[in-house]
């Protein structure tokens, strides 16, 4: 587009302004087309960013591969400016914006030589829901061109809706990587150096800057910093909530649904619950969203959840016919992978994908790899970007502007002992005090040691934009903003428990709907469950294990309250309490006291 396709004053000046300082070799403003997407997919091609896959096999499939420095989010990198530290809380890391601004102008000056600057006008949210944000973000990657045209509505329609007038979220993206006149460029632009990478968001400028990584969330700023960190702290104002929840129904045999909100970490298994194939005959699950959802409280008094997305970010290895068969399906075609394997068949393949592993394929550093080599494929934190539509188990009202009703939250994370597979919170206030305390094992989807436990509230540790403790004050005051009755019930969950011995004690998957299916039973008033210490748990003979080959010994352990295990549990819940001081909330202390004082400890 050589024309300016906006009349929007505050837009084009700005979009001057960071061309200015960028130095940015060209200015593209993108419209969104199928014919663009495609031209630059080609473009990527030839500079060796994208591999076509096997049309045959793959049709409208390519392959990138990133440097080995820029393989997952930074949260070491990643920051929250507020005006004041103490609003950015303990769990942030925190620089004051003026500073940081002046640093960050330093590094985008001339940061974009060389190189196009592309525009990208996105909706978060449908684009004629009422909740929908606006964010421009404007990027050097083509690469992230792609993506978010994938994960968000994105384009001209974006702009008319912005009109002359209309506000949006800043966001500035570079690879920093300029290129000097005659320098050949490499297929992964970035900056190499972990120390000169920087993810900021300004939460009262509504801003997000953005340097030296094309990954994931570091890059696609619609995602984590404006869908969740930008709009966490949008959300509090307005008393809304911006939460890192798939959205799933659930409809039972007798044709009764439900909507079910679920927060766990990243990379512990949202995508594959998200769109789970149900073991359990006559039940079906369908999907709204698998990682982010915007909840509002609606006229009747319900909680409403709406997916901000419009495509899937979802990890590769792992994802099977049997862990996710509607992820396999979602991924036939015209999705872009990122760091997997490539077959000689010009196929992609990843560990634990449930075909074997081919005799020899090129793992995503490009080198030559065999089974035998010691080295994985594809990277832990490889990915697939493809369109939420594809997905052959997407609910008719995913794309609802005033979103669903949601009957429960579930809480839930990778842990291997003491947690029990399900467990029903006594009131709203136990209910957030359960979202508070959420732990999981570090997986790879952010850079660091993983495998160690680490509390991760809400599963929003690296999400939430403003202080925790606020964030838990804000949970609890969603009570006073509707009838309790309307609330949705609450629910913690562990498909990741082991035995002693170290084997996982519960199949997971598919075989989640039975746990799925208590919680209906509980929303409807019929589960049966035993009041214990810790909440309510399903009777021995409440959960649906029609068909299963867990043994009853495994089930007891599965169910069980190990009184040692909560000991340790509540001193780490307690610890990680320490941290927000004064900002605790009174009822989440009071929550612990109670459950110090029902186990007797
Ligand atoms: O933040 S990403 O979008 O890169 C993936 C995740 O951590 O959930
Ligand atoms: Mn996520």
């Amino acid at each position: 587009m050589s024309t300016v396709p906006t009349t929007n004053r505050k837009l084009m000046d700005w979009v001057k302004e960071v061309a200015k300082l960028t130095q940015a070799a060209n200015v593209y403003w993108c419209d969104g087309s199928q014919a663009e997407y495609d031209r630059l997919c080609q473009e990527m091609v030839k500079a060796g960013t994208f591999t076509p896959l096997n049309q045959k096999l793959r049709p409208g499939c390519f392959l990138a591969r990133s440097h080995v420095s820029d393989v997952a989010r930074v949260e070491d990198r990643t920051y929250i400016c507020s005006q004041a530290k103490e609003d950015a809380g303990p769990t942030n890391n925190w620089a004051d914006p003026n500073e940081m601004k002046t640093m960050m102008t330093g590094l985008y000056s001339g940061c974009m030589q060389g190189r196009t600057m592309y525009v990208i006008p996105f909706s978060m949210g449908p684009l004629d829901s009422p909740i929908a944000k606006i964010g421009i973000e404007l990027t050097d990657s083509a690469y992230v061109v792609v993506n978010m045209r994938i994960m968000t509505r994105m384009g001209k329609a974006v702009l008319d809706k912005l009109g002359a007038t209309g506000s949006f979220v800043e966001c500035i993206h570079s690879v920093g990587a300029p290129l000097k006149p005659g320098q050949k460029d490499v297929a992964w632009p970035c900056e190499p150096d972990p120390a000169k990478k920087y993810i900021v968001h300004f939460p009262e400028e509504q801003a997000i800057w953005s340097y030296g990584s094309g990954y994931g969330g570091n890059a696609l700023l619609g995602k984590k910093c404006l869908a969740l960190r930008i709009a966490s702290s949008i959300a509090r104002k307005e008393g809304w909530m911006a939460e890192h929840m798939v959205i799933l129904a659930l409809t039972s045999p007798a044709g009764k649904k439900h909507y079910v909100c679920a927060a766990f970490p990243s990379a512990c298994g949202k995508t594959n619950l998200a769109m789970m194939q149900p073991s359990l005959p006559g039940w079906s699950v369908k999907c709204l969203g698998d990682d982010i959802a915007w909840i509002r409280v609606g006229e009747d008094g319900r909680l409403y959840a709406m997916n901000p997305e419009s495509g899937f970010f979802g990890v590769a290895p792992g994802t099977s016919n049997q862990s996710n068969p509607n992820a396999m399906k979602t991924i036939v075609k015209d999705t872009i992978f990122t760091n997997v394997a490539l077959t000689p068949e010009g196929d992609i393949w990843w560990e634990d994908m449930g075909i074997p592993a081919p005799a020899k394929a090129i793992d995503w550093e490009g080198k030559e790899w065999t089974p035998d080599c010691g080295r994985k494929a594809a990277h832990a934190n490889a990915r697939f970007t493809a369109p939420a539509a594809q997905c052959p188990v997407i609910d008719e009202d995913w794309q609802n502007p005033a979103g669903v009703p949601i009957s429960a939250f579930l809480f839930g994370g990778r842990r291997p002992s003491t947690i029990p597979l399900v467990n029903e919170a006594f009131s709203w206030e136990h209910g957030v005090f359960m979202g508070s305390s959420t732990g999981s094992e570090t997986t790879a989807a952010a850079l660091g040691k993983a495998g160690v436990l680490r509390r991760d509230p809400f599963a929003m540790l690296p999400f939430c934009g403003y202080h925790m403790g606020d964030y838990f004050a804000h949970w609890l005051s969603m009570a006073g903003r509707t009838d309790r009755s309307k609330l949705p019930k609450v629910f913690f969950v562990n498909w990741f428990r082991k035995s002693p011995e170290g084997k996982w004690l519960w199949p997971g998957y598919g075989d989640n709907s039975r746990v799925l299916k208590w919680v209906c039973e509980r929303i409807e008033g019929t589960g049966k469950a035993v009041k214990t210490a810790i909440g309510n748990l399903p009777t021995a003979d409440g959960l649906d294990l029609s068909g299963l080959k867990t043994t009853p010994e495994d089930m007891k352990q599965l169910l069980a309250v190990d009184p040692e295990g909560w000991n340790a549990e509540i001193a780490d819940i307690s610890a990680n309490y320490d941290k927000f001081g004064a900002k605790l909330p009174a009822a989440l202390k009071k929550e612990l006291e109670g459950l110090k004082q029902r186990l007797g400890v």
